[in-house]
């Protein structure tokens, strides 16, 4: 039986929301999901006749701005959790690295393996990139921990999550929000060259929002539906439009002006593309049985503009940790994959940049 809600004082954590005044609203949405019977691996009920999975909401949206009081970007009194496996995280990394915020945001990150209490901080010995329990934050051993320091709190214990350091609290776990907090809200403490929003600038919000429903409902999202969905119905459904879209993004990348979705300038829209497409050949193929086509085999305008994103920019290559994103799906999942058994291939991970 899953421990639905850890007592506090056994965490040594303090219960942010009952005993820090806090100015910012408590959020009191419903988001009943995780029953003492579910188990964490049971993205879709077991009752459910459709068999497709449906991703919750998150939960927690509030949001570092230069005009609020309550949070406003300050150096070093942020911390991200997150997971080098997760594509929602890994855009946070992307981003925070993009704008050179490492010095002033702080990172945990959690061990690749999420066992039936979630993700956790890792035992000595377990790689120096991960953070060892308990976390010095928060005092946490899993990051289930942290959200359950909010009262009533019944959700999905995901990463990424942005911590106010200073107040003890959870500002944000949606990784569309944290990413644009990233673009410009920091600017004030960034020199001169990091300062400004190319990402998501004011005249391509129309097209990037755009492109960004229909990928995430359909790629980003879509490998999870396919790999999750427990009806040959639902996972087929999921299949076809996820690889329509790959030939919708093969075409757009084949009339670019330039080496990103919208020509020469590297957006939001490559930056959301990038944590599904770097993950498709190693994992989403055989794991969650995307495997009508491969990236390097069957999309060359897709696999260009990876290989360009990978080899050239750094902050996209120094936050692609292949290990920690081929060990996490694979041996996460005993409902897909019941003895963990992690494939060799592809070999490599990502071909050379000029192959
Ligand atoms: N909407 C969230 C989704 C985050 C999410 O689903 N993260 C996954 C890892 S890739 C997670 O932590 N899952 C744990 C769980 O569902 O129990 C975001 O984009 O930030």
């Amino acid at each position: 039986m899953l421990l639905r809600r850890l007592p506090l004082q056994l965490l040594k954590l303090r219960p942010i929301s009952t005993q820090l005044p806090s100015k910012l609203p408590i959020v009191t949405r419903s988001y009943t999901i995780m029953t003492t019977e579910r188990k964490i691996t049971d993205w879709v009920p077991k009752d459910s006749k459709t068999g497709e999975f449906n991703r919750l909401a998150s939960t927690f949206r509030h949001q570092i701005s230069r005009t609020s009081s309550d949070l406003p970007p300050e150096s070093n009194r942020y911390h991200l959790y997150v997971s080098y496996a997760c594509p929602w995280a890994h855009r946070t990394l992307i981003v925070r690295a993009l704008k050179g915020l490492e010095k002033h945001i702080s990172v945990s990150v959690v061990h690749w393996h999420m066992g039936p209490s979630g993700w956790r901080f890792g035992e000595e010995g377990e790689g120096e990139e991960i953070q060892k329990a308990p976390e010095p934050n928060t005092g946490a051993k899993f990051m289930r921990d942290i959200y359950n320091t909010v009262e009533g709190y019944d959700g999905r214990f995901t990463v990424p999550l942005l911590w106010d350091k200073k107040m003890n609290r959870i500002v944000n776990n949606e990784s569309s929000e944290i990413i644009r907090m990233f673009y410009e809200e920091f600017d004030d403490i960034l020199p001169e060259e990091k300062r400004g929003n190319s990402y998501y600038k004011e005249e391509d919000r129309q097209r990037i929002d755009e492109f960004n429903g229909w990928v995430y409902e359909t790629v980003n999202n879509g490998v999870y539906k396919s790999g999750f969905a427990t009806t040959q119905e639902a996972y087929e459904k999921a299949v076809i439009s996820l690889f329509s879209s790959l030939d919708k993004i093969e075409a757009i990348l084949r009339e670019s002006s330039g080496p990103y979705i919208f020509g020469s300038s590297l957006t939001e829209a490559d930056i959301r593309l990038y944590p599904t497409i770097i993950r498709f050949d190693p994992v989403y193929v055989q794991h969650f049985k995307t495997n009508l086509k491969m990236i390097r085999h069957d999309y060359p305008n897709i696999e260009k503009w990876l290989r360009h994103l990978y080899w050239d920019i750094p902050a996209f290559r120094e936050t692609t940790n292949f290990e920690h994103i081929k060990k996490h799906y694979t041996k996460s999942h005993p409902q897909i994959n019941p003895h963990g058994i992690t494939p060799l291939g592809p070999v490599p991970d990502i071909l050379p940049k000029n192959a």
